[in-house]
């Protein structure tokens, strides 16, 4: 069984996300602030709307750790919806009395409690209604929700902690927001991390940025949203992750899954990805060239994946991300109870959240990639894991070394 396994629970305006995971070994240290740190930077960027002023995201580990380290058994985190004030009766547990339906409440109060009958295009509305018989639409837009990544950012917090042990890093950068793209050429993490933390767009080019965020102002104008592409690179990955030998192992077919399943993403490539279709072969495959600290690629087009297997090489992930289909400019709908054609319900949302999806798919590939390492060097405990990983990269070493050593 695949060590490191977790689910998601909660509503987006329900009183909290949950997440549990299982298979994290015993014996790594972990702080509530690992995992904090990463929540707080997916609240941020510009284009983000006025939830955002309210939450204020925070994971309390409830399981699994003890003085600083885990155990080895499950670890449940909370992070509370500081909006669920607000939704109480909305979203109630418990049916709502005669008294509480008969209350006369007017403004947002109203249009909480009132069953939403008009799918948005572009959501899970329309078919997550028909095909869990729902008649408000709020019981499926509730779950199907971007809230419900803060949760999985919290269990990319504790990947992240556990890869860091063993020197592998994860960072991320946004390169296309709208019509307006990032040329510039990144290389180690360390020399452009800190930028994009900087940037209220996590990109590299101020110019860049400052043609992104124009673009995100005249959206906001006109009632519209934008999407975007964002960059995911991890540094530090020994060769020999993943699996060559059964499709459902593959890493580069598990990496595409958990960026695929990020809310709005609609693409995925690895390495030159969709460029590499258009060059011959000559041009798109990575030389290997012998010396003496073990073989080197003096390109990277392959982006860190042969035969779904790391090379030992950056891991180089993009993923396009459709705009955000809540706008205010109305898209056209239909009314699931009247039939009536009318224009989409529209609820207070982001003009733009791809510098936030770039933290989100920071969280997944580390979820995919500390799955991966598990796999290899075992998954009860942290001392037992790096002895394995060690004397791999003792066999390996006439071959391959990690950087500088
Ligand atoms: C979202 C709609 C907005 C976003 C939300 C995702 O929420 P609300 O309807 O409460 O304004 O803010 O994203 C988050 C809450 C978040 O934490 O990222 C949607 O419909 O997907």
């Amino acid at each position: 069984m695949t060590p490191f396994r977790f689910v998601t629970a909660g509503e987006s305006h329900g009183p909290a996300l949950v997440a549990t995971i299982d298979g994290v070994p015993a014996g790594l240290t972990l702080a509530e602030e690992d995992i904090n740190r990463d929540l707080a930077r997916r609240q941020l960027g510009y284009g983000r709307g006025g939830r955002m002023a309210i939450e204020k995201d925070r994971a309390r580990i409830l399981t699994g750790v003890r003085q600083g380290r885990t155990l080895g058994s499950p670890i449940a985190m909370l992070i509370e919806n500081r909006d669920w004030e607000n939704w109480q009766v909305a979203m109630s547990v418990e049916p709502l009395s005669d008294n509480v339906r008969a209350e006369e409440v007017s403004g947002a109060e109203a249009m909480r409690r009132k069953p939403v009958t008009v799918p948005r295009p572009g959501h899970a509305d329309f078919a997550g209604t028909l095909q869990r018989d729902q008649s408000d639409l709020r019981n499926v837009l509730e779950r199907a929700s971007a809230r419900e990544t803060a949760a999985r950012v919290a269990v990319g917090g504790v990947a992240k902690r556990l890869l860091a042990e063993y020197g592998i890093r994860i960072a991320s950068r946004v390169i296309r927001i709208g019509g307006v793209v990032d040329e510039t050429e990144a290389g180690a993490i360390a020399t452009w991390s800190e930028r994009t933390e900087q940037s209220e767009v996590r990109c590299l080019s101020t110019t860049a940025e400052a043609e992104m965020k124009t673009a995100i102002d005249s959206a906001r104008t006109e009632g519209d949203t934008l999407g975007g592409v964002f960059e995911v690179v991890a540094e530090g990955l020994p060769p020999g992750l993943g699996d060559y030998t059964q499709w459902d192992r593959k890493l580069d077919g598990r990496l595409a899954q958990m960026l695929m399943s990020i809310q709005a993403v609609k693409g995925v490539e690895i390495g030159l990805g969709f460029a590499g279709a258009a060059c011959p072969g000559s041009q798109v495959h990575d030389g290997i060239v012998p010396g003496p600290f073990g073989f080197t690629r003096p390109t990277n087009g392959a982006g860190g994946l042969e035969g779904g297997v790391t090379t030992g090489q950056p891991l180089i992930l993009r993923a396009a991300m459709k705009p955000i289909a809540t706008l205010r400019k109305a898209l056209k709908s239909a009314d699931m109870a009247t039939m009536e054609p009318v224009d989409a319900h529209y609820e207070r949302s982001d003009v733009c959240a791809v510098p936030a999806a770039a933290v989100i798919g920071e969280a997944m590939t580390a979820i995919a990639l500390a799955q991966a390492f598990l796999e290899k060097f075992g998954s009860d405990a942290v001392a037992d894991i790096r002895a394995a990983y060690h004397e791999y990269l003792a066999r390996i070493r006439p071959w391959w070394r990690p950087m500088g050593r």
